[in-house]
């Protein structure tokens, strides 16, 4: 079979954002969108042809499609295998284990993440490398300028090929093999984790947990794990039937959004324990008996705690937390004697701390914790973790929470959104709070003086990479700090997230209620960057 070459034009705006490509999916279904921004991963990443791609996606409207035109793509661009989910399926964290374990030269997912799907949905692409991970922005930046000169693209004139058997066939000279989406990952999860210490919670009969897979990739995953490997109920996985366009819901497990499961871990009949993920299966949210536990505190305890897991029984070499996200983790890391890095958000900026072997546990605030076990925030990785804490330490979520302030001291810590907002206007305040930088030290905000106020600005330790921009940061000498920053997954207008945090070393004030805590420093934020005036917002959208 000849490779046809097809002639084509660039589109503007196909850089990737803090995870990739993400539009509407009617951008993505003009003729040539996809393939433009395909052949620019074929055209700069030459060494994927003559390998093994891995190819899946979360599933959701247009996973498909896409999958069809990238494996005719990957076919003639000289690619010599392909690894695909069984019906295109592929959680994020489970294309990266599949990436690694079949030592491949790197992988296609197809995902917008938490963002809704269905026609009028998002959709989403990106390329991670042999690694594992999410592209450095070395390779974004280099597939973004090769969109802005395309001429052509190569593809395959055949019939789609049926992705549901698993097994073996072939497009053209290309081999592609349909592998079972959950089992690589199960295996990995089960060389992780006590299985049999979290069977026998699930045994005594005394706890009660439902994970709530938001009609999104984790369902098949979560049903696998916790209900057949572990023993869970049937039931125990809520939403579990994964659907084009989730339901119709917003598949991002946070305080706003997976209201339902917060509700079960409240009221006299309250779960033990609730956990979620989003659309990929790389976020998640934990709740105990009425109690949240804001994925900043997540890490800090996972990494004070890992020595009970028998993955890492011998102790963590260093953890890396997003700049947004709490110190929470920086007091961990410095009670245990180890490393801990201040990185910008999105994921691909842990990859060469991990490849390093630098870190062995890193997150951020936005409902992501993962490990040097793969190169992607791990969702269910996450709830296992804690079920296997809570089966060792016998204690509930809340009491591991409250010893661990007690230890450390507490990070209130929360976020606020303002979406959707006028580009132009998001842009405008943040120039304004730039232009305010340099006369921030000293001055008194409300109770607070600024210690240091910055546009935080990342050089990677193991390649002396660079990145500016990446969010202005005002610190107070109490250990308060507000982080201002502009989305980069967003598909409409800009999203201006605000991100709070304080210090509380007094276990007497440990369980305020975080907003109400957080008033007079919520105050500052709204004063310091005019948000009223500037967006006509006079509350945020989504408050995590
Ligand atoms: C958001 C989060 C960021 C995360 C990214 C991808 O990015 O803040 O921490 O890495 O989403 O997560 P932004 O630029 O919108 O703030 V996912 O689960 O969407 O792949
Ligand atoms: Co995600």
């Amino acid at each position: 079979m000849q490779p046809q070459v097809i002639a084509t034009t660039p589109f503007e705006g196909q850089r990737p954002g803090t995870s990739g490509l993400r539009k509407k999916v009617g951008a993505f279904r003009q003729p040539h969108y996809l393939e433009n921004f395909v052949q620019a991963i074929f055209d700069t990443q030459t060494d994927v042809a003559g390998g093994t791609l891995v190819v899946g996606g979360d599933g959701r409207y247009y996973n498909r499609e896409a999958i069809q035109t990238i494996l005719r793509m990957a076919a003639a661009n000289g690619v010599k295998r392909a690894l695909v989910g069984r019906g295109g399926i592929l959680s994020t964290p489970a294309a990266s284990c599949v990436i690694r374990k079949y030592r491949t030269r790197g992988g296609i997912i197809l995902s917008a993440s938490h963002n809704p799907g269905g026609p009028d949905g998002d959709f989403g692409i990106k390329f991670n490398i042999a690694a594992g991970g999410p592209a450095p922005e070395s390779v974004t930046d280099a597939i973004f300028a090769r969109t802005q000169t395309i001429r052509e693209y190569r593809t395959l004139d055949c019939p789609a090929t049926d992705l549901d058997t698993l097994g073996t066939v072939r497009i053209g000279d290309m081999e592609v093999e349909i592998i079972d989406p959950v089992s690589d990952y199960a295996e990995l999860m089960e060389s992780l984790f006590d299985f049999n210490a979290i069977h026998q919670l699930f045994n005594s009969g005394i706890f009660r947990m439902r994970f709530d897979a938001m009609h999104a990739v984790t369902g098949p995953y979560a049903k696998e794990i916790i209900e057949t490997r572990l023993g869970a109920a049937p039931g125990t996985v809520l939403n579990g039937e994964a659907l084009e366009d989730f339901g119709g819901g917003h598949p991002d497990p946070n305080l706003a959004h997976a209201k339902e499961l917060v509700a079960m871990t409240e009221g006299p009949d309250a779960l033990d324990f609730g956990a979620a993920s989003d659309g990929d299966g790389d976020r998640n949210m934990i709740l105990g008996k009425k109690c949240f536990v804001t994925p900043s505190d997540s890490l800090a305890v996972l990494a004070a705690n890992a020595h009970l897991v028998p993955g890492y029984r011998a102790g963590i070499r260093g953890v890396a937390r997003s700049m947004p996200t709490s110190q929470a983790a920086d007091r961990v890391a410095e009670q245990l004697g180890v490393e801990c890095f201040e990185t910008p958000t999105g994921w691909k900026f842990f990859g060469n701390l991990l490849d390093a072997g630098r870190i062995t546990l890193c997150g951020e605030e936005s409902f992501g914790t993962g490990s040097d076990h793969v190169r992607e925030k791990d969702g269910l990785w996450a709830v296992l973790f804690w079920l296997n804490l809570l089966a060792v330490r016998q204690q509930s979520v809340a009491e591991i929470l409250a010893e661990h302030w007690r230890r450390f001291g507490r990070n209130f810590y929360t976020r606020h959104d303002y979406e959707e907002v006028d580009a132009s206007a998001a842009e405008g305040l943040m120039d304004h709070l730039r232009i305010l930088l340099p006369d921030l030290p000293g001055r008194r905000l409300g109770d607070q003086t600024v210690s240091y106020a910055d546009d935080f600005a990342y050089t990677d330790p193991i390649d002396g990479s660079r990145s500016e921009r990446q969010g202005i940061r005002i610190g107070f000498e109490s250990g308060a700090r507000i982080v201002f920053r502009l989305s980069g997954t967003g598909t409409e207008g800009a999203t201006l997230r605000i991100y709070l945090e304080f210090f509380e070393p007094d276990p007497e004030r440990h369980q305020r209620d975080t907003q109400e805590a957080m008033q007079p420093l919520i105050l500052i934020a709204r004063e310091l960057g005019q948000i009223e005036a500037r967006t006509g917002r006079s509350e945020p959208d989504v408050v995590t």
